[in-house]
Order: structure tokens, then C-alpha cells, then sequence
């Protein structure tokens, strides 16, 4: 239910259920946490991107779902250790997202470190709309990302809301032409991995420092790393030649 490739240093990971428009089930879910925690340990992948097969990124759990289940286990045991994966991953994370995102897809697209999304995209908060509150991490990213009156006025109306609107929000890292998403999601990721990987991973790293002193004081280790890479010292050789 998942397709795994690894290219030029981008470890692509496609969700693979396109006739039910990516559902997440219980498979697709737990194979999906298997392959963040092996593209976090393969060092031929720099860069992880999420994205889907068909005409949707996903449409959110699969509802399929016995609805008698218990669904805080099911939270816990199944989604929980994959937004885990992806919240704790030091490579970079990129959700290319097209067609339709709704429900627990769209929480596991804002987990994302940036999101290149598609122009004819639709954004669905959809869980209210079957009487549920927004799961997988979803108001957590939502609340880094947005203002919180218009994000709970978003979710409590269930509405579906296009990219533009979605890119206001500030959901949105870069918005494409659909012609030229695929093109552009690609080289995009290519682009990023081809760069130094202690200095990309050290700006995600700092990015998340709890306090401005936690900051400073993990940007000494950083930037001392950084400083003894090849990269670096190429780059430093270069300027001064010139
Ligand atoms: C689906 C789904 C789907 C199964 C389309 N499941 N088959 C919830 C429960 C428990 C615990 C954990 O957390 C959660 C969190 C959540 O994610 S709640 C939100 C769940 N998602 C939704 O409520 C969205 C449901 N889907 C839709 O509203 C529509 O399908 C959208 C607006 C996404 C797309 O509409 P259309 O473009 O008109 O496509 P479609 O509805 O015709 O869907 C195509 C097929 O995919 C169809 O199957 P079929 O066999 O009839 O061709 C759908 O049944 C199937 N499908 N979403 N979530």
C-alpha cells in the first residue's frame, strides 16, 4: 500500500491506495513508520519525501473502520508512532501534496517540514463533519502554522478550502501550476539534498530549539560540525581564490 524509491539522494514515499484516494489504513499506516525509520537510518537518503499516487495526496483514515473500535487505542497504537517518526526525523521532510487532502492525511501533510502543493488542490478539514476532533497531530501543526481563531473557525466548519486559501493560512510552502508540480516537487527535493547534510539537518535542528538559550547553545555544536565539513572548507577556499 506504500511504494518506496530512492533517487539522487530523495527517498520518495508514495501512499499507494489511489482507488480509495490514499485511505490510510492500519497497513498503510504501520508501513509507512517502518519506511521513515529506515529512510532516517539510510545515508544514501538525505531528503524524505511524502507524497501520493492518483488523484488524491490522501483522503484521511480509511472510514472503512469499525466504527465500534476504540479509537484512542487507535490513535496510540497506530498513528501515533508514525507522527512520532516523522515529528522526530533529523532529514528534511517534504509533503507534495495534489488533489484532495483531508482529514488525518492533512495532519500527516502538516507534519512536514514544507509543503509544495499543487494549484487545484483541495484542503479538507472534514473531521467534524463525521463528529470528530482533528487527530494524527493535526492541531498541534495547525496552531505552529496558523492563527488559532481562524484555524479553530476552519475546523469546526468542516470546510473544504483551495490552495490559495490554504496558502493564506500559511499551509502552503510554495503553490505550483499542476503542469508543472511533479517538475517542480522533484527539483525542489533534488536541490535540497544535493546540499551540505550537517548544515541542512543543523537548520532543522536549531529550528526546533525550545528556548533562545537551548539555541545558542546546541548552534555551538552545529556550526563547529559544520565549520570541520569538506563542503565548508571548499566553499571558504573558493571565495578567497576568486
Ligand atoms: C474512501 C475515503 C476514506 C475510505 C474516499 N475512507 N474510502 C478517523 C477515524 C478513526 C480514528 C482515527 O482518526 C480519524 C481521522 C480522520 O481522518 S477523519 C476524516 C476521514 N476522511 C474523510 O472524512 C473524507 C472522506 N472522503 C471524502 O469526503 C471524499 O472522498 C473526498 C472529498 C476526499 C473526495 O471526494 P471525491 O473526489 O468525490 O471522491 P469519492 O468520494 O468518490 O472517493 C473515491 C473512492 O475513494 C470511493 O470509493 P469507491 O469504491 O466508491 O470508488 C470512496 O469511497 C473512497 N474513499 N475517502 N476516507
Amino acid at each position: 500500500t506504500i511504494q518506496l524509491t530512492t533517487h539522487n539522494g530523495v527517498g520518495w514515499l508514495k501512499l499507494n491506495r489511489p482507488k480509495k484516494l490514499n485511505a490510510l489504513n492500519e497497513t498503510l499506516l504501520r508501513e509507512m513508520k517502518t519506511a521513515i525509520d529506515e529512510f532516517e537510518q539510510d545515508d544514501a537518503v538525505r531528503v524524505i519525501v511524502l507524497v501520493g499516487e492518483g488523484r488524491a495526496f490522501s483522503s484521511g483514515q480509511d472510514l472503512t473502520i469499525e466504527s465500534d473500535a476504540d479509537y484512542g487505542e487507535y490513535l496510540e497504537d497506530v498513528y501515533h508512532p508514525l507522527v512520532r517518526a516523522l515529528f522526530s526525523s533529523r532529514k528534511p521532510i517534504i509533503a507534495g501534496i495534489h488533489g484532495v487532502v483531508a482529514g488525518a492525511g492533512l495532519s500527516l501533510a502538516l507534519a512536514a517540514d514544507v509543503r509544495i502543493v499543487a494549484k487545484s488542490t483541495k484542503f479538507s478539514s472534514a473531521f467534524i463533519k463525521i463528529g470528530l476532533v482533528a487527530d494524527a497531530g493535526g492541531p498541534y501543526h495547525l496552531r505552529r502554522l496558523m492563527r488559532d481563531d481562524l484555524a479553530l473557525d476552519w475546523l469546526w466548519s468542516g470546510s473544504t478550502i483551495d490552495s490559495e486559501a490554504a496558502h493564506t493560512f500559511g499551509l502552503v510552502t510554495e503553490l505550483v501550476e499542476d503542469a508543472m508540480y511533479t517538475e517542480r516537487l522533484t527539483s525542489y527535493a533534488e536541490t535540497l539534498a544535493a546540499k551540505s547534510p550537517v548544515a541542512v539537518q543543523g537548520m532543522k535542528a536549531l529550528m526546533r530549539a525550545a528556548s533562545f538559550e537551548e539555541g545558542l547553545s546546541e548552534e555551538i555544536e552545529w556550526q563547529r560540525k559544520c565549520g570541520d565539513t569538506d563542503v565548508h572548507r571548499q566553499a571558504m577556499q573558493a571565495f578567497l581564490m576568486k
